[in-house]
């Protein structure tokens, strides 16, 4: 099977031979984690700076709450949050942008901006995402979720919930290659959270191995997470930084290249510590052959 190191993020090469940093910046009003302090573009840009000292490798622009419940966002209102802060980010950082969204439009008006991934938590589901996404030269994450953020917290139930999140992702990496994304455009998330409960997310974790042997190169965004809450005994988000460094150790040691994070400079002393000391993984495959 042909290998592929890097991520290609329209023309930019984003190298996948260790694990890399997503740093998340919301620019919604309302985002738990940080109270929607990013709304203006210095301030999102004093923030996306500091994350790329601290060892960020991309930044993750988001303009809609996923928030469980939450009500969606009309698109213009979307653009008018994301599309100044992407323009400044642009020209004041050298590393990739993500926009973290699920509307066509504002993902076309994204990448004309220089977003060079596109992060979609609805897996390409919405009409005309699918295509946005394709015809871009974009990179493309496709996450797992049940249903949509108003209903997916509602008693969410599998079968096998780790080979439903494989067999949805499979399928949509197998739409994108069918549209022409070659693979080392293609990255996948099993969606921690979205629409899980903890015992699903606890088997989709603890199963990673299996989702990584796709082939494609798999994102986990567990940073500050209620999984991680939870797990600590209904700890709040304030008190979740060392979980959700140590969570993104565990993730990079079952073969995840890419954990998208709050807090990168406990993220990235995590994966050197994992680096150093943890068990060896191998180079990321594409979903060629
Ligand atoms: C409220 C609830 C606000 C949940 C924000 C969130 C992921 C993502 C998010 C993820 C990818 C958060 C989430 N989570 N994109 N966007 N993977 N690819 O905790 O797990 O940041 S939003």
């Amino acid at each position: 099977m042909p290998v592929s190191l890097t991520l290609d993020c329209s023309g930019r090469r984003l190298r996948l031979d260790r694990p890399r940093i997503m740093g998340v910046l919301n620019v919604t009003p309302d985002s738990f984690s940080d109270g929607g302090r990013f709304l203006e573009p210095e301030a999102a840009v004093a923030h996306a700076r500091a994350m790329v000292e601290a060892g960020a490798d991309i930044i993750d622009v988001g303009g809609e709450s996923t928030r469980p419940g939450s009500e969606p966002v009309p698109f213009e209102e979307e653009l008018r949050r994301v599309i100044p802060v992407l323009t400044a980010l642009r020209a004041a950082l050298p590393v990739p942008l993500s926009i973290d969204t699920s509307k066509p439009e504002v993902m076309r008006a994204a990448v004309a901006a220089g977003a060079g991934l596109i992060n979609d938590v609805n897996g390409l589901r919405a009409p005309g995402a699918l295509a946005a996404a394709a015809d871009s030269a974009a990179a493309i994450c496709v996450m797992h979720m049940r249903g949509t953020p108003r209903s997916m917290q509602r008693e969410p139930r599998y079968d096998d919930v780790l080979r439903e999140v494989c067999g949805f992702l499979a399928e949509r990496a197998s739409a994108l290659r069918g549209l022409g994304v070659p693979a080392d455009r293609i990255v996948l998330d099993p969606g921690f959270g979205f629409g899980k409960t903890l015992e699903h997310n606890v088997a989709l974790f603890r199963g990673l191995a299996e989702l990584v042997s796709l082939g494609y190169p798999v994102l986990v965004g567990v940073s500050r997470k209620s999984m991680l809450g939870a797990i600590l005994g209904d700890r709040p988000v304030e008190g979740r930084v060392t979980a959700s460094a140590v969570a993104a150790a565990l993730a990079a040691g079952y073969g995840a290249r890419i954990v998208r994070v709050h807090d990168v400079a406990a993220t990235a002393d995590a994966l050197a510590v994992q680096r150093a000391l943890g068990r060896t993984v191998g180079p990321p495959t594409t979903g060629e052959g």
